[in-house]
């Protein structure tokens, strides 16, 4: 974290980053990068290879969010936010070419590709993690850093339900919503605003759900045909793994998903109950994360993928 407050006073030019997919975490420790950044005096671009996601677009800086790949941006460094690899930040990278680059992220699985590495995979998102960047440059949040920051630990500790949240999460919430946040209507806006689409589409892959033998291993899908049935353009199915995952006795939980940007691709995502580490499940097919929630890329088809993970899975469950 030296190293980070050093070289965010050294230089003056910041391109602003974070991973494809934006979500509330790399959205909102991006924009409270921003409100630091400027705070200083400092200059900062946020590019992100994905637009702001409808339900953020009520955001305040959501508009300060560029997906311009070929912006002519001058910059002496790039902060790279909520990414376990480089390869997470998409296109982004040609415009970063060969810059000076500061990673700040709390996935246990980070690859450390920056020239300076801040890691802390205790950190419940983040954006805790530029909470505590604000503290030790001494600087005084804004309300608007304070909505930003929030967003970002609601969500990643899923409502303060997951085992990263603690005492001293709750402890900076108390200091942001000081601020005069409005949780509930926050909270409306976060997670009450899905269309009918997104909803019928839940309910497709809900019917798809499947148990192991064992009962300890459930999971969904979602195909592009229903996509095409819910009539939704894009799967927008943020939460969905939560039902799988919410099942009495399940340890692993598992959303594969077809329709994503690359043809052929995959999108699988992980989570587990108890003392499963899916991270490693993940990690043995490319991807990571954290350990009890962590995702990866798998090209195929969706029968022959999903007979290989459970596969892995089975292997590791029962040794
Ligand atoms: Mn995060």
């Amino acid at each position: 974290m030296k190293k980070v407050v050093e070289a965010i006073k050294k230089y003056r030019r910041f391109l602003v980053t974070a991973h494809v997919n934006l979500e509330g975490d790399s959205l909102g420790s991006q924009l409270a990068m921003k409100e630091l950044l400027e705070g200083l005096g400092k200059k900062a671009y946020i590019i992100d290879n994905d637009p702001v996601p409808e339900h953020y677009k009520f955001l305040p800086g959501a508009h300060e969010v560029s997906n311009d790949l070929k912006a002519h941006v001058e910059f002496d460094a790039a902060l790279i936010l909520d990414c376990p690899t480089i390869k997470r930040i998409g296109q982004v990278k040609k415009v970063i070419g060969s810059k000076l680059i500061i990673n700040i992220d709390h996935h246990v699985s980070n690859e450390k590709f920056g020239n300076i590495n801040w890691v802390d995979a205790r950190a419940s998102s983040a954006g805790e993690m530029i909470y505590r960047l604000f503290k030790a440059m001494n600087r005084p949040l804004t309300k608007e850093a304070a909505l930003y920051l929030y967003i970002a630990i609601l969500t990643d500790t899923g409502s303060f339900n997951y085992d990263n949240t603690s005492s001293v999460t709750h402890e900076i919430v108390s200091e942001l919503l000081g601020y005069g946040l409005d949780p509930a209507l926050v909270s409306e806006r976060v997670y009450e605003r899905r269309s009918v689409s997104d909803i019928k589409l839940l309910g497709l892959a809900l019917a798809t759900l499947k148990v192991n033998k064992k009962g300890d291993v459930a999971y969904v899908e979602v195909t592009k045909k229903m996509l095409k049935e819910a009539n939704a353009e894009a799967p927008k199915s943020e939460g969905f793994i939560n039902y799988p995952r919410s099942i009495n006795k399940v340890k692993v939980a598992i959303l594969f998903k077809e329709g994503g940007k690359h043809k052929g691709d995959i999108d699988i995502s992980f989570r587990s109950k108890g003392d499963v580490d899916v991270n490693k499940i993940a990690s043995h097919f490319g991807g990571g994360g954290h350990m009890k929630a962590s995702g990866c890329v798998i090209k195929g088809s969706l029968a022959g993928v999903k007979k290989r993970v459970l596969a892995k899975i089975e292997e590791m469950l029962r040794g």
